[in-house]
């Protein structure tokens, strides 16, 4: 007989770790730290010990872990409704959808799950625009992409990456896609010239890349580019929206209103996969009944869960506490005195350091030692460590991990 290890008294850290290894697929390569509760800006692992958040799911838990209100929300949502495909109405759908367009300014939403989803939705929504409203030859259109993006895991999105981890073996690629360099509004204006583009897409801090922060005015200026040739300017806030980088979204540090948004991740407040296109109608209505969709896009549970999310984002203020604590994070980071940390950047509670290597020692150490002294964080690319704790962090708080982090890397 089959037996349920999961449910078995003896789980331990090193068993469940042991069972990921045997049992699942080795397409990531965790911290050896196994957790099973959370709450707020903690975790706890299965011993009991516990942690501060750092990487906050990768800024999917920006209202913190086990928030009250996103529990009452999936619970009192899952007795009453979960899923009806969207051959019929439901009742959740349409009061998030005029939420969700009314709070970030836009006619209409394509409501999807997971962020991957909603980038290849963008790129197929852009690219219908482009023939039927821009009049760009058949199969001709072009998206302008750039360099060390970051948008997600399908055929199409990895074939306008240029991470090799991203695309090795993977091909044959999409076509129609062209990478220029990031934060070079030059290229931006070349490229364009090209009357097939259709779109550009950009994040407006590249979160994989190691937490890049573009020039002010970049987005700006490519948003004027993009307006000047008839191009579809799309933002992917999939990882920087939702106040994440102190501001609702980070496309509004530069004052700009994207012809396409993406978002997900912290959409459902962490619960489950929600992710959202918005665009005007004079975009958006070039997708038509049956040309697109999801079994699982718009449910109702991921409807509340979203007017919950969005609600509590903005009642507790979240963008403007994550632009304060944002800065006394990096204030705090520049006063370490230490020369291992040879860059320190980021914005709102979106941060990362980069650590040298020393006598072999490198950023997966550093983490591991974060991690025994009390805070999670994940390297990137070898050098980075991202900062990136739930929103609902507390000054006090923020004092105390600052210190574990100063602690930790005097410790090297
Ligand atoms: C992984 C980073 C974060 C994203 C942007 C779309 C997606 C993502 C800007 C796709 C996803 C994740 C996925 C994750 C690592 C990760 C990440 F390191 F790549 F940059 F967040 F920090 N656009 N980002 O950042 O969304 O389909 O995953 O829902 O492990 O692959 P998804």
């Amino acid at each position: 007989m089959l037996m349920s290890t999961t449910t078995s008294p003896a789980m331990t850290s090193a068993r469940a770790m042991e069972l990921e290894d045997q049992f699942g697929a080795h397409n990531y390569h965790p911290l050896p730290v196994v957790l099973s509760r959370g709450q707020g800006v903690h975790l706890w692992d299965l011993e009991g010990k516990r942690y501060y958040d750092f990487l906050s799911a990768y800024s999917a838990m920006n209202l913190g872990h086990s928030h009250p209100r996103m529990i009452n929300a999936l619970i009192e949502q899952a007795q009453k409704l979960t899923l009806t495909s969207r051959a019929f109405y439901n009742d959740q759908l349409g009061p998030y959808e005029e939420l969700v367009t009314k709070l970030f300014g836009f006619d209409k939403v394509l409501p999807m799950n997971s962020g991957a989803e909603a980038v290849e939705t963008a790129l197929k929504l852009c690219r219908k625009w482009g023939y039927e409203k821009k009049g760009i030859p058949s199969d001709q259109a072009k998206i302008v992409v750039c360099a060390n993006n970051f948008h997600g895991r399908t055929i199409s999105i990895i074939s306008m990456s240029t991470d090799p981890d991203s695309r090795t073996n993977f091909g044959p690629f999409t076509p129609g896609f062209i990478v220029i360099p990031y934060n070079d509004t030059e290229a931006l204006s070349d490229a364009l010239k090209d009357p097939t583009v259709a779109g550009f897409l950009v994040e407006p801090m590249q979160g994989e890349a190691g937490v890049i922060v573009p020039d002010a005015g970049y987005l700006s200026v490519c948003h004027s580019i993009c307006k000047q040739n008839n191009v579809l300017f799309i933002a992917d806030e999939i990882q920087t929206g939702l106040a994440r980088t102190g501001k609702m979204l980070a496309c509004d540090h530069d004052g700009v209103h994207p012809d396409i948004l993406i978002l997900g991740k912290a959409l459902s407040g962490g619960m489950i996969p929600v992710s959202a296109v918005l665009a005007n109608d004079a975009i958006m209505l070039c997708i038509k009944p049956g040309e697109h969709g999801s079994t699982y896009g718009g449910n109702p549970l991921a409807a509340r869960l979203a007017i919950e999310a969005l609600t509590l984002l903005q009642e507790e203020n979240l963008a403007d506490h994550s632009a304060k604590l944002g800065a006394i994070l990096l204030n705090g980071l520049r006063q370490i005195p230490s020369d291992r940390i040879t860059a320190i950047r980021g914005k709102g509670l979106l941060c990362a350091i980069t650590i040298a290597p020393k006598d072999g020692k490198t950023a997966w150490d550093v983490c591991l030692a974060l991690k025994d002294n009390g805070l999670l964080a994940k390297p990137t690319h070898g050098d980075i460590i991202r900062f990136a704790p739930p929103l609902v962090i507390t000054e006090e708080e923020m004092m105390d991990c600052l210190s574990i982090i100063q602690k930790t890397i005097l410790s090297f």
